[in-house]
């Protein structure tokens, strides 16, 4: 299969996705709490995790799956091909917005990132990314990010960061035009991404929620670390920052030194 024919698949695997949770919003979710009251899984996310995974095994049999939801392959290295995927990224904004979540898959060859995609369902945005080969908006081409300053863009931090002591949130804001907060990985990378926001910071990433903005991000000329400017690492959780190269070296030199 070319990766042309590749890239179509995924794309239609995920509008088939997309179809069926705009559909379960006239049936009743069901919730669960995982690690804590913020960390949810309903029967949605389970769901479409499978019909991806079937998808992706009946037309890849040899290639692992890493999954949220744990349908996927126990994975403990990167190599060969392995596709990285969250469901539904945002779950709790699933559930108390039904609006501001993403539909997520990475896939990485020996651990270098090669295509991302990035379903903001209810926006009707749809990006992603051929590593080489460009970034797409709903099919248009996006152009490289503006490499601009802090001071001349706004920033989206997750809630642990803004709620926290330790990452120096508000004198950053400050540094910024300002805030603003979706409380979706993917969603407020792929804004980083459109040259609508400056940085994203973090305090907490799984694999899933960063496969595939980094793609995507990497692909516009976005710098995507850990916090402490370390690259990040796919088999863990991480702190992270995507930024413009500019913000993101200020960020890192003049807010996040002592992290
Ligand atoms: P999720 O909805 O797929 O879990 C919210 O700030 C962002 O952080 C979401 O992208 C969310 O992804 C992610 N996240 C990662 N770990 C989380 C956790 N333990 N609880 C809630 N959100 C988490
Ligand atoms: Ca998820």
């Amino acid at each position: 299969m070319t990766r042309d024919q590749m890239d179509k698949l995924i794309r239609s695997w995920m509008e088939e996705a997309a179809a069926m949770i705009k559909e379960s919003f006239k049936t009743t979710l069901t919730i669960e709490i995982k690690s804590d009251r913020n960390d949810l899984v309903t029967n949605m996310d389970k769901k479409i995790e499978q019909f991806l995974i079937e998808k992706i095994r009946s037309n890849f049999p040899d290639d692992r799956i890493l999954g949220e939801e744990g349908y996927g392959d126990k994975i403990e290295d990167l190599v060969g091909r392995v596709w990285i995927i969250d469901p539904i990224d945002g779950t709790l904004n699933f559930v108390k917005q039904q609006e501001n979540f993403a539909i997520m898959i990475g896939v990485y060859q020996d651990g270098e990132g090669r295509m991302g995609y990035i379903y903001d369902v209810m926006a009707g945005e749809f990006y992603w990314a051929i590593a080489g080969e460009g970034a797409y908006l709903n099919g248009n081409p996006l152009p490289n990010v503006a490499d601009i300053e802090l001071r001349e863009g706004l920033v989206a931090l997750s809630s642990g960061v803004f709620s926290s002591d330790k990452y120096k949130a508000k004198e950053i804001v400050r540094g910024s035009s300002g805030l603003r907060m979706i409380g979706s990985a993917g969603i407020e990378t792929v804004h980083v991404a459109a040259g609508r926001l400056v940085a994203y910071i973090t305090h907490r990433l799984q694999p899933w929620d960063m496969a595939a903005g980094k793609v995507i991000a990497e692909e516009l000329g976005l710098v995507y670390t850990q916090i402490n400017g370390e690259p990040v690492d796919l088999l863990q959780q991480n702190a992270t920052i995507i930024a413009t190269p500019t913000a993101h070296k200020e960020i890192l030199t003049n807010y996040l030194v002592d992290i």
